[in-house]
């Protein structure tokens, strides 16, 4: 290859989207594993820096955004629309999840591998949280404890808390009052943004980290790893496109909408969020099918979708599920009913907190892997596991922005309605 040759390939590379150089990354560790077997071990430190640069950020990304995930939805606002549309967002989300399990237990992706033998230190002994205690450990007796001590859910349960306090904070008469909750919405939304950026860091060192772990993975398990990533991408796909069907295509046709209309209505904001990965970024064509093609009312959308764009994920949501599955099924210790419901209330809260840009769901699925005693340790076969999900989170990204959006479309649509807010002549049968 000459060096003006050399020179276009790496300008691509660099040019290219980080998301689809991580998949490049995987697919390099593949071959280098399978080719150099265990003479390219010496390359496992790489991948556990990336492991110990993930693990810092996990705790300060989830406190931060839900605190302002939490913050942005005003009490003043939460009316009658408001609390129909987090209630209906929360509950599509825990369907979400519980499709995602469903079919991640009939998938059993991940079974085939022994990412045990990989490790060269096992992970925290697996704890098997009891349901009573799990639900009861959600509540934090000390906060800051539960933030030091990295205890995700109890960290999550006061976020929200914390986050619903500045949104009263902000609407008090008292000046003094209002004053200080703009103030403190103002400081954890610049320390969002400060982790976004910190995240969009530590993903450009991914490239490399993603190919030590995998080359390392399959230097152990040689070609064998190849099929059951195939596995858990048809498991996502198929779960969420169930998911479209059943849960939004039922509630639609339960309020006389036909479904078909409604997603050749959202196909353009579907197709955006699909190429471009981020909830956020499609916001504007979101908006743009919600008045002209499924004429819900301006008042109504403009609350609804950027709230869904940042608190409703049910494609993440599903996400979750199905790779919780897989990371347990990999490392052979397949996760218990009472592990599962934990993964449904950790996935929907986490998809409170994920940000709608690319690739912000993989770093929650780390949160949700900690809620059910699966922590990601340097060496563990848990990091080797997620590691392999993360290789291939372009092409889940893809899949599940996509259904992030039509969520929120459908959310949006089913409220305007219930709230005699849409132009029904773009219903009526042409
Ligand atoms: N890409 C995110 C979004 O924009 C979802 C995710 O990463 O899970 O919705």
């Amino acid at each position: 290859m000459s060096a003006q040759e050399k020179k276009g390939v790496m300008d691509w590379y660099f040019k290219s989207n980080l998301l689809v150089r991580i998949l490049i990354g995987l697919v390099l560790g593949a071959i280098a594993g399978i080719i150099f077997g265990s003479s390219i071990l010496w390359i496992a430190p790489f991948g556990d820096l990336f492991v110990r640069l993930l693990k810092m950020i996990v705790m300060p990304v989830i406190f931060a955004t839900l605190v302002v995930g939490a913050a942005s939805i005003s009490p003043a606002r939460l009316g009658k629309v408001g609390i129909k549309i987090v209630l209906f967002y929360l509950l599509t989300s825990a369907f979400a999840v519980a499709i995602g399990l469903i079919f991640g237990n009939l998938f059993h992706p991940g079974t085939g591998l022994d990412l045990a033998s990989v490790a060269n230190a096992s992970g925290r002994e697996l704890v098997k949280p009891s349901l009573t205690s799990t639900l009861l450990n959600i509540v934090p007796t000390n906060p800051f404890s539960a933030i030091a001590g990295g205890d995700v859910l109890p960290t999550i349960f006061f976020a929200i808390i914390f986050g619903i306090g500045i949104s009263y904070l902000k609407i008090s008469e008292n000046d003094r009052i209002k004053q200080a909750g703009d103030v403190l919405f103002r400081v954890f939304d610049g320390a969002a943004e400060v982790m976004y950026m910190v995240v969009r860091w530590v993903l450009q060192y991914a490239p490399v980290g993603v190919f030590a772990l995998i080359a390392v993975v399959f230097a152990k398990q040689g070609a064998a790893a190849v099929g059951p990533l195939g596995k858990v991408t048809l498991a996502v796909y198929i779960a969420l496109i169930v998911h479209v069907f059943l849960v939004y295509g039922g509630l639609l046709t339960a309020n006389k909408l036909n479904l078909f209309h409604f997603l050749s209505g959202a196909k353009e904001a579907m197709l955006t969020a699909f190429v471009t990965r981020s909830s956020s970024g499609t916001l504007p064509v979101t908006m743009k099918c919600s008045e002209e093609n499924h004429g819900v009312d301006r008042n109504i959308y403009s609350f609804t979708l950027p709230l869904g764009a940042t608190i409703n994920m049910d494609g993440t949501a599903i996400y979750q599920g199905v790779c919780a599955l897989f990371i347990g099924f990999a490392i052979g210790l397949p996760l218990n009913f009472t592990q599962q419901i934990t993964i449904i209330i950790t996935a929907v809260l986490a998809s409170i907190g994920t940000a709608g840009v690319p690739g912000a769901g993989a770093i929650m699925l780390l949160m949700v892997m900690d809620s059910v005693g699966l922590p990601i340790t340097e060496g563990s076969p848990v990091a080797a596991a997620y590691a392999m999900i993360l290789g291939i989170d372009a092409i889940l990204d893809m899949g599940r922005t996509c259904i992030n959006v039509t969520g929120d479309m459908t959310g949006t649509l089913l409220i305007a309605k219930s709230e005699k807010q849409v132009d029904m002549s773009k219903w009526q049968k042409k």
